[in-house]
């Protein structure tokens, strides 16, 4: 308690003005890294309580800032089995964070221990990973001030992806037991990787070069440590990674990058696209993945992460029927209401597998998704992943084949299994999945797209006076309040063919984002600028 106080001291909070408090959101605290330092100090803490809370359990802490501008930073808590923060925790993290003063940070620190009724005595461990942001080491220091004020054992890998700190955190907790996640270490992820990445091909041939644009972020450096722990003779993967500068720090997400792609619609300002070349792009901290090509009359076509979800429910529900476990294991999707309306149609009657629809944000679509035996989830951004339940595990491990065909599809569920992560989205992982499923089905990307039409669509932005007036219901597809509004929306709606339209306040931004979509571009823009006008 004394270390506390006496450490806090170098770490003053700055109130944020006009009564305004820091939120835990949907991706930590993330803003401005000149006010973080006081913020990573006290997530420490949090960190340090949930430790002992978890008996002893390893906690993750990962200071990133993602798609977001340089200047950024943001630091995000890991749970034991590499899950985010419990949503029950974010209040306490939000409590710790807005203490006025330092007595008053010590006094909330210990009512929350009260309060869970933690044993402070317990040994306590966390680890920390950072992206490239110049910023990174002094809030690694802040962090590293707490776990040495509260007596924490703690292991600062420096430069990870986040996908790669939550392998860490869940494979530490794992360590020796039969649940184990993988060797405790940056190497053991890639290995892990590549020896599931060949086991799904299952001797399948990968046409062409696939460019990945990394974000000049830390997704590549990670890439090509992966690329080369891959044995060559085994598959031949030829990729030419690309926006790799990761020494100027100005460039992270500048012009590329997977929120690049996916809001502006286009491909990467440099480099110069390969005509009809095979490209996916990164986020800033590779957990994010979006596909996408141009033609030779420069004519730019994308695979979002609802692409990647609709191509991955159809090639794991291929491959469930060939192992004959059909009967046995339930396959589901998981959306939010951004999905395209077409890939929702496409799973649902197409291929007749369950939607569920939730709020923004993939801590909801996570849980969702492991109601499931397999889970797939992406947000269209391209953040997601497919869980396999300890059951699913237990039948593609205990089912004897009757053929070398259901074999195969035994094999190679399990080893899909190994090559997607388990904890989180991550676009290494997720790139090594769409190439094992494209050289199965000896597919090009314009094949791949060819599975069903997206619907046009347009997204917006509208800056508002107080976005909390905005509240949801139906996950966010319909306003509750303010009074009215969704029934104006509704009579809008009702004027075009195919549409569909909703608003709700952005959790990360100060603003609000009305979505639309339609049977052309010219429909799908005017409803979303009708109904923006609604919301103004
Ligand atoms: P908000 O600002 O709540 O719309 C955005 C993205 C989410 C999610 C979070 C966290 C859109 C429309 N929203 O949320 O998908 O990724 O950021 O990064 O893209
Ligand atoms: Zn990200």
């Amino acid at each position: 308690e004394a270390a506390i106080l006496a450490t806090s001291q170098n770490y003053p909070i700055v109130p944020l003005g006009g009564g305004q408090a820091y939120t835990y959101g949907t991706a930590g605290f993330r803003m401005k890294a000149e006010l973080l330092a006081p913020i990573c100090f006290r997530v420490g803490l949090l960190a340090f309580l949930r430790s002992a809370f978890m008996n002893s359990q390893t906690i993750g802490v990962m200071v990133t800032a993602s798609h977001n501008p340089a200047p950024d930073n943001g630091v995000k808590i890991v749970d034991p089995m590499g899950e985010m923060l419990e949503q029950d925790w974010e209040k306490y993290a939000t409590a710790l964070v807005n203490a006025a003063t330092d007595q008053e940070l010590v006094k909330i620190f210990n009512r929350i221990a009260s309060e869970l009724k933690i044993n402070l005595k317990l040994p306590t461990k966390v680890i920390c990973g950072r992206d490239t942001r110049p910023s990174g080491p002094k809030l690694v220091a802040a962090l590293t001030d707490a776990l040495a004020a509260t007596n924490t054992e703690f292991i600062n890998y420096g430069w990870l992806t986040t996908p790669q700190l939550h392998y860490l955190v869940r494979a530490t907790n794992t360590e020796g037991n039969p649940l184990s996640y993988g060797k405790v270490s940056e190497d053991g992820y890639y290995e892990k990787l590549a020896d599931a990445f060949i086991r799904a091909m299952n001797g399948r041939k990968i046409n062409g070069t696939l460019t990945v644009d990394c974000a000049n972020g830390i997704g590549a450096p990670k890439l090509i440590k992966f690329l080369k722990s891959l044995p060559q003779d085994k598959v031949n993967f030829i990729v030419k990674v690309v926006n790799d500068n990761v020494v100027k720090p100005d460039v992270l997400n500048l012009n590329c990058g997977a929120d690049f792609v996916k809001t502006k619609q286009r491909a990467p300002l440099s480099p110069e696209p390969v005509p009809s070349g095979r490209s996916c792009s990164f986020d800033g901290d590779a957990d994010r993945l979006i596909y996408y090509w141009t033609d030779a009359e420069k004519r730019f076509s994308m695979l979002d992460g609802d692409r990647i979800s609709s191509l991955a429910a159809l090639f794991l529900g291929n491959l469930v029927e060939g192992a004959g476990l059909k009967d046995e294991l339930r396959i589901g999707v998981v959306q939010t209401a951004y999905a395209n309306g077409a890939s929702t149609a496409y799973i649902s009657q197409h291929l007749k597998l369950p939607v569920i629809c939730t709020p923004t944000g993939v801590k909801h679509l996570h849980h969702v998704a492991q109601n499931f035996d397999i889970g797939i989830y992406f947000e269209a951004n391209g953040h997601g992943t497919v869980l396999f339940s300890p059951d699913a595990l237990s039948a593609l491990k205990t089912t004897a084949p009757q053929s070398p065909a259901q074999k195969d599809c035994l094999d190679i569920l399990l080893a899909l299994s190994d090559l997607i992560n388990q904890t989180v989205g991550d676009a290494i992982s997720d790139m090594l999945l769409v190439e094992v499923i494209l050289a199965h089905k000896g597919w090009t990307l314009s094949d791949w797209a060819m599975t069903y039409m997206d619907l046009p669509n347009r997204l917006v932005r509208i800056e508002v006076g107080d976005k909390d007036l905005f509240k949801t219901t139906d996950a966010e597809r319909r306003l509750s309040r303010p009074q009215g509004a969704q029934d104006e929306i509704d009579n809008e709606v009702k004027k075009f063919k195919n549409a569909r339209s909703f608003a709700r306040a952005s959790g990360t931004e100060n603003a609000c984002r009305v979505y639309a979509e339609a049977a052309t571009w010219s429909e799908a823009n005017e409803l979303a600028e009708r109904v923006a006008r609604i919301i103004e």
